[in-house]
């Protein structure tokens, strides 16, 4: 039952961000059906529908300004061993953020993006470090590993923005 209120919170919500004024002129049966299931009157302005979601379920009525910033980000999680990365390329978008993970699996390593100032630390086994950019200029760039002669022997990426 609350997985069915807290669908029919998220639906007055996508109404209420398509535009609200088309609930004053059509009301869409979508809404409709949802006001029903709830069973109660249920208020027109959004901060109401936020305060009941909240109970039922948080996560998934969480603010609508976290969904947009999700979309916004790009997720990459790359993996690092003797002696290489598990990607070996890497296209990105210029102006849109990243959110980079570097895991390393063995021996000791780091992941430099000189270009956008992203620099790891050195880490050791198991352990693993999340750094966030954004590309602003585009071309091919090669991060790297800067432990001894990692790069030399092949622990690069070419990432490309466009
Ligand atoms: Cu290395």
């Amino acid at each position: 039952m609350s997985i069915k209120i807290a669908a029919a919170v998220v639906l007055v919500f996508a109404v209420f961000a398509a535009g609200g004024f088309y609930l004053t002129r059509t009301p869409a049966p979508a809404s409709e059906a949802a006001q029903a299931d709830i069973g109660s009157a249920l208020p027109r302005s959004g901060q109401g529908t936020n305060t009941g979601g909240a109970a039922a379920a948080p996560v998934e009525t969480a603010p609508p300004s976290d969904a947009v910033d999700a979309e916004d980000v790009r997720e990459v999680v790359i993996v690092g061993d003797n002696f290489a990365f598990s990607t070996k390329t890497l296209a990105l978008k210029s102006g849109q953020k990243v959110r980079l993970t570097f895991v390393n699996n063995e021996g000791m390593h780091d992941f430099r993006l000189d270009e956008f100032g992203v620099a790891t630390k050195k880490l050791k086994a198991g352990e693993s470090e999340t750094v966030e950019f954004t590309p602003d200029k585009t071309g091919t760039f090669e991060a790297y590993c800067s432990v001894g002669v990692h790069r030399a022997m092949g622990m690069v990426t070419a990432v490309t923005v466009e």
